[in-house]
């Protein structure tokens, strides 16, 4: 009854605006700051008893990401560092719908507890940390509050980027096999092997042509909670990496006119970052798990090399080392699209690379349930958020290569390069700096410079439109999204038009987070991969009308 009353106070001070609707979707709840308090307290209820079910530490991170400032949300992050399983968005759309009112909720909570057979004094941990918007402090507070009512201990990590909290909350839950449980902790295990992987190759390299300077690196980092992040990098890896940074958020606003959705957007520099004589530039987002690499070639052309480069680029030197290592046959590994994956990537990780590719419907909790079928899976969707799983098997049989003396030395260096690579990669979710430290890691092992990565293949042009229609949901899909079962006729269509161009590919789906239908097209001109939508866009406004 006293946790009742305490929660009638903490609903009482941030009461639910009449009219909201609010869902739990891909990015957990998501929308204006001031208009998030009241859900804060039911997703703090909601984190509780998922940790007295799960008898595990469960995370609650405070962002909005790539969102303006105004924005903010919250996520809840599993055991083992992934995002909550969908089992339990039922729950928190439940909790979300319900009246302001503390007996309906009180009601709910009791009925679900039995549910879950679960008491209100069980144990139960939060981690809570939050990204540098004005509104994260007050909205974690209150997570903090609503938890603590049934009987949870909160860790408040404060400032964190999302990747980071993913990261503490897994090796809070393992005992630390994964890592140990703090930012220090978080730094150590990344800077510590790329320093292992790269000081080997720099220590060959100046034998041969005299002392290499640090690789350079311009990064804007949106004006966000990376900024402060990435001063530990550069000070741990300065005689490696000289990292400048760029909207630090000193001057600029959080994701305005920077920030990596930018510059994939809109295909140009940021705001706040000259373009001046880098060799390198990076654009993370607003809680740093996503990266966009960028440069300016010797014609001025500008060039990104987005989500799709990161996977071709992480499975060629991963797929070299198994092959050095004389451990491909043993293991097995895998890349995961989704349908935007440029066609030109699919073919050379297929094609070139000899790498199976699974595509999965858009959106990182299906890319990464896809990459658990791997020994190896390799994801990133095209915005620049991915990362590598390594399944037990795989991380044993390249333990046993290192200890087995019957190997050459060469593979067992391979085998220890691979092992050290593993620990740069943070497998519970897309995080800039991990990929960062990893891509940089890549591309001195394998002697590649950034044209050298762009030249690895050449993207087919292709061309996204949003087409606004009456009701999206007219429009439904079947094989990961590539094919239209709804309205009828509309894939006859689609496939008719395909078929008159060369290289062609297209596909129609709803948007999962706006209003509106995506048209994709791609073809060996960027005037037929436009044509090609146009045309597909007036097939999909005449099928709906
Ligand atoms: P929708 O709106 O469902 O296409 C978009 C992005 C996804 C993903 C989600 C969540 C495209 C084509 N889609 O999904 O990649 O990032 O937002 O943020 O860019
Ligand atoms: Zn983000």
């Amino acid at each position: 009854e006293f946790a009742k009353e305490k929660l009638t106070t903490l609903m009482l001070e941030y009461p639910k605006p009449s009219g909201i609707i609010l869902g739990y979707g891909t990015a957990g709840f998501r929308t204006r700051a001031d208009i998030l308090p009241w859900i804060m307290i039911r997703i703090g209820l909601l984190a509780s008893l998922r940790s007295k079910v799960k008898k595990a530490c469960i995370g609650a991170m405070i962002t909005a990401s790539h969102n303006p400032e105004h924005d903010n949300g919250v996520k809840l992050i599993d055991p083992y560092g992934e995002m909550l399983d969908q089992s339990w968005e039922v729950y928190a759309n439940n909790l979300s719908s319900l009246d302001d009112n503390i007996h309906v909720l009180w009601d709910y909570l009791e009925t679900l507890m039995t549910q879950l057979n679960v008491q209100l004094n069980d144990k139960s941990t939060v981690a809570i940390a939050y990204d540098t918007r004005q509104s994260s402090p007050l909205l974690s507070n209150i997570v903090k509050n609503a938890a603590e009512i049934l009987n949870t201990n909160i860790m408040n990590f404060e400032l964190m980027t999302t990747p980071q909290l993913h990261y503490t909350v897994r090796c809070y839950n393992d005992n630390e096999l994964y890592g140990s449980c703090t930012e220090a902790g978080y730094f150590d295990k990344i800077c510590t092997a790329f320093r292992k992987l790269i000081e080997a190759r720099r220590y060959n390299l100046c034998m041969t042509s005299g002392a290499k300077p640090a690789e350079q690196l311009a990064i804007d980092a949106a004006n966000g909670i990376g900024a402060q992040k990435l001063v530990y990098l550069n000070q741990r890896l300065s005689d490696l990496l000289t990292i400048e940074i760029f909207n630090d958020g000193t001057k600029g606003h959080l994701n305005e006119k920077c920030g990596a959705d930018y510059v994939k957007l809109y295909q140009k520099a940021p705001d706040g970052l000259p373009l001046t004589n880098y060799p390198k530039y990076c654009s993370i987002d607003g809680d740093a798990d996503r990266l966009i690499y960028y440069f300016i070639d010797e014609n001025q052309r500008f060039h990104m090399l987005d989500g799709d480069r990161f996977s071709v680029l992480f499975a060629s030197f991963i797929s070299n080392k198994l092959k050095e290592a004389k451990l491909m046959d043993q293991v097995k590994m895998g890349v995961i699209q989704t349908a935007y994956a440029n066609g030109s990537s699919t073919n050379y990780i297929v094609n070139t690379m000899n790498v199976p590719v699974a595509c999965v419907p858009t959106g990182v909790k299906h890319l990464h349930h896809k990459a658990l079928d791997y020994d190896i899976g390799i994801y990133f969707e095209a915005n620049g958020h991915g990362t590598v799983l390594f399944s037990d098997n795989l991380k044993s049989k390249v333990k046993a290569a290192i200890e087995d003396q019957n190997r050459t030395d060469e593979e067992r260096l391979a085998a220890s390069q691979l092992r050290v690579f593993i620990d740069i990669i943070n497998e519970t979710v897309g995080d800039a700096l991990a990929d960062l430290l990893a891509t940089e890691a890549i591309l001195c092992l394998m002697n590649l410079s950034i044209e050298g990565w762009l030249h690895l293949y050449n993207d087919l042009p292709q061309r996204q439109l949003k087409v606004a229609i009456k009701d999206r949901t007219m429009i439904q899909t079947t094989d990961a999204e590539r094919r239209c079962i709804a309205p009828a006729h509309l894939q006859d269509c689609i496939d008719e038009l395909v078929s008159k161009y060369s290289s062609g590919r297209s596909f129609v789906r709803p948007s999962g987070t706006e209003d509106i239908v995506r048209v994709y097209a791609e073809a060996t001109t960027q005037v037929d991969a436009d044509k090609l939508a146009d045309d597909i866009r007036k097939i999909v406004e005449e099928l709906t009308k």
